[in-house]
């Protein structure tokens, strides 16, 4: 099959940019006397305040979406429609069958009426984003078919790339395999002074894998306790994803959203990855690794330079080998399996003035020795019992909660994450609803310590974290603090299948 170009000048990020530099701003928005083009640009310190509330309607609903040659792929979609506030609130992707980007500002209202059109119950989680319970997406707020539900959130967060998702008990797996997910950026003045490429070289890259079938239709095979591992990439919606490139510096905000593959970032020329942000937006200062892991639910930013390249170049983003246990469920390629991602291909010459900024936000560090807990850590032990993975040996119950699942608003404890019981051992990405945390400590057991080595110097663990990858073998600790709102959230793994499957718990913050 031929490749798919996705050429900057053709997409919607880059005719934003094209806009931007000509300081027309999309729409000529006139609030506070100057365009959005120009206050971006000269007054970064005071944008937020100028960012009006949001007001959408979100619809998921099936769909169709041409996806490869010959006959259209049958999808499940959301899309939105701004009521009030900024005009990029929500941009639509072309040709894809993710949700629009949904975008905002640290400090801005959103309020969004989600319409659900499917056949069967659905709830939409904010991923990474603190918000109040009754918005957060919790299973026991999931609607009917025809139904709908407000939310109302305010954005505590700090800049980043965030996700939204459906949450429905038992369901979350097959709405984001048919399409149900999306990107939520959420910018902030410290972070739009960073110096970071923005317009077209600010390239959001959506990694997930599917399985077709002869008729060009989703298969969701699921392979027991692998979860569901497609055959084919899709990036943004796409396979054999290109994207054509200036002799420029980009930002890529990189996110899994598959549902159990976990990916070895890497570049093809064996180059290093120069890590810029994570889960919870901008790193203190740049980072080098050899390549990156990225679990599902996991987001990083990377800053690539292509100022050297010459046009005709190439350059291959790969997963690269690693080794994890667990069972594939038949599922081929494996988890660890090397697969080719995206290719960046230079096809504009084109002078560049950023050079990678050496300062790029400033990150609040939590100390142990404020933690209400420090020296006895609140311990999610998982294990397989009866053939379920469970969390301190439980499955999900939709409104209950263990006296060892509440914990008090403004406290800071310490949680571990342990991945080390014996039976069946897989990787999981631990997640957390509510306020995102830091990561104190990994630690490895003797079993584990040879499979590590294939992925222990991809963690990006500098800055802030929604959701974290636990090796079999692995024990995580994290620090977290309750600091916004009160009520139920949950904590789950985010091996969809595996959340699913009941790898999921309340817990409760007490006001
Ligand atoms: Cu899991």
């Amino acid at each position: 099959m031929g490749k798919r170009r996705v050429s900057p000048q053709s997409d919607v990020w880059s005719r934003r940019a094209f806009l931007r530099a000509a300081g027309l701003g999309v729409g000529a928005v006139a609030v506070g006397g100057l365009p959005r083009a120009l206050r971006s640009q000269i007054l970064p310190g005071t944008i937020a305040q100028y960012a009006r509330p949001a007001r959408l309607t979100l619809t998921a609903a099936p769909s169709t979406e041409q996806i490869l040659p010959g006959g259209a792929t049958n999808v499940w979609r959301f899309t939105a429609q701004r009521l009030a506030g900024p005009y990029d609130t929500v941009t639509p992707i072309p040709g894809s069958y993710l949700g629009p980007i949904l975008r905002g500002w640290k400090g801005q209202r959103f309020q969004i009426r989600f319409q659900n059109n499917l056949s069967e119950e659905s709830v939409v989680h904010w991923h990474g984003l603190d918000v109040p319970p009754s918005s957060d997406g919790h299973p026991r707020n999931a609607i009917g078919p025809g139904s709908f539900y407000n939310y109302d959130f305010t954005i505590v967060n700090r800049a980043g790339t965030y996700l939204y998702h459906p949450h429905p008990d038992m369901l979350t797996g097959e709405q984001v395999f048919r399409g149900l997910a999306g990107l939520f950026i959420v910018h902030d003045a410290e972070e739009r002074a960073a110096g970071l490429p923005k317009g077209a070289c600010d390239v959001p890259i959506v990694i997930q894998d599917r399985r077709f079938d002869v008729g060009n239709q989703f298969l969701y095979n699921v392979g027991g306790m692998a979860g569901f591992l497609g055959d084919q990439i899709l990036v943004n919606g796409v396979p054999n994803y290109e994207l054509e490139c200036y002799t420029r510096a980009y930002r890529l905000r990189i996110a899994n959203v598959s549902n159990s593959r976990v990916y070895k970032l890497g570049w093809g020329d064996g180059s290093p990855m120069i890590v810029v942000g994570s889960d919870g937006g901008l790193l203190e200062s740049p980072v080098e690794k050899p390549y990156l892991m990225l679990a599902p639910g996991e987001r990083v930013e990377v800053w690539l330079d292509l100022r050297n390249k010459k046009v005709g170049d190439e350059l291959l983003l790969k997963s690269l080998q690693f080794s994890a246990q667990g069972p594939s469920g038949g599922q081929l390629p494996v988890n660890g399996a090397p697969l080719d991602i995206m290719n960046f291909k230079v096809v504009y010459q084109q002078q560049e003035t950023l050079v990678l900024p050496p300062y790029l936000s400033q990150i609040d560090r939590y100390d142990v020795n404020q933690a209400v807990n420090r020296d006895n850590p609140r311990v999610f032990q998982i294990s397989v019992v009866d053939g379920m993975f469970r969390l301190n040996g439980r499955l999900f119950e939709m409104k209950s909660w263990e006296p060892d699942e509440e914990v008090r608003l403004g406290d800071l404890e310490v949680w571990e994450f342990r991945n080390d019981s014996s039976g069946m051992r897989m990787i999981h990405p631990m997640h957390t609803h509510g306020p995102p945390f830091q990561v104190l400590e990994r630690t490895i057991d003797s079993m584990g310590a040879a499979n590590y080595e294939t992925v222990r110097y991809g963690y990006v663990d500098e800055g802030w974290k929604d959701t974290i990858m636990v090796m079999p073998g692995e024990r995580v600790k994290v620090l977290i603090k309750f600091t916004h709102f009160s009520g139920l959230y949950v904590y789950h793994c985010h091996n969809l299948e595996h959340e699913d499957m009941g790898m999921m718990r309340n817990y409760y913050i007490n006001p």
